[in-house]
């Protein structure tokens, strides 16, 4: 259970994240896909997390403390073709030197859209992770976007793909900042890993 949450600090760079050892878990994935929107549904606050409709909102690593006991982390989008180049790769630095330097980061969540087939952009990420030993699980976003049956073949299909590749499949997760499908799941799987620790 999520009962506080407050956003503590805005960095542009993993260098000047906060300088605390609690346990951090990031929300990352393209641009658009609704990582500050689920954020928001797990605190059960409408702003806590800047949100927009269109692309490239959030442009900064931005902490959250949830229940004064760990980090939530909102970070930019990957991939918005809309951004020059120059800016889309200064946050894919800003990105994997956090992925890569932050020792708190426990786990990461890498959102992809429900409705999308399997993104090479998305597909990279993740096999950058793996070779990076990067803990992470997939979260499908806007479920309330596709009917039951859809949603059911979408991510069968995502599964498939991802069987060519990994040996084992990560955690995964159906959710729906607007529905708050999945949301509980997610916090729970948070928490009994802060549980371990
Ligand atoms: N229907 C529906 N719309 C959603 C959901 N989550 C996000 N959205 C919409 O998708 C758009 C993008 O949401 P954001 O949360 O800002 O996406 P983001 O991944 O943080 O985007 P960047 O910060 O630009 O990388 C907004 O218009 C949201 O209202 C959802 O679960 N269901
Ligand atoms: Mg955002």
């Amino acid at each position: 259970m999520i009962t506080s949450a407050q956003f503590v600090i805005s960095s542009p760079d993993v260098a000047q994240c906060p300088k605390s050892t609690l346990p951090e878990y990031a929300f990352i994935g393209r641009s658009n896909v609704g990582k500050s929107s689920l954020i928001n549904a797990l605190c059960n606050q409408k702003n806590l997390a800047k949100t927009s409709s269109k692309p490239g909102k959030t442009l900064l690593i931005n902490h959250f403390i949830i229940n004064q006991q760990w980090h939530l982390v909102d970070l930019p989008g990957y991939g918005y073709a809309q951004t020059g180049l120059k800016q889309r790769e200064q946050l894919k630095r800003m990105i994997e030197r956090y992925c890569l330097l932050r020792e708190q980061l426990i786990n990461l969540f890498v959102l992809v859209d429900s409705r999308l087939k399997p993104q090479t952009i998305d597909l990279d990420f993740m096999q950058w992770l793996g070779e990076n030993e990067i803990p992470f699980a997939i979260v499908f976003t806007k479920a309330d976007k596709l009917s039951k049956l859809q949603l059911k073949n979408s991510i069968e299909s995502y599964q498939t793909t991802l069987m060519d590749t990994w040996e084992q499949l990560p955690p995964i997760f159906i959710t729906s900042a607007e529905s708050k499908q999945g949301t509980e799941e997610l916090t729970q799987y948070i928490e009994h890993i802060n549980s371990t620790l």
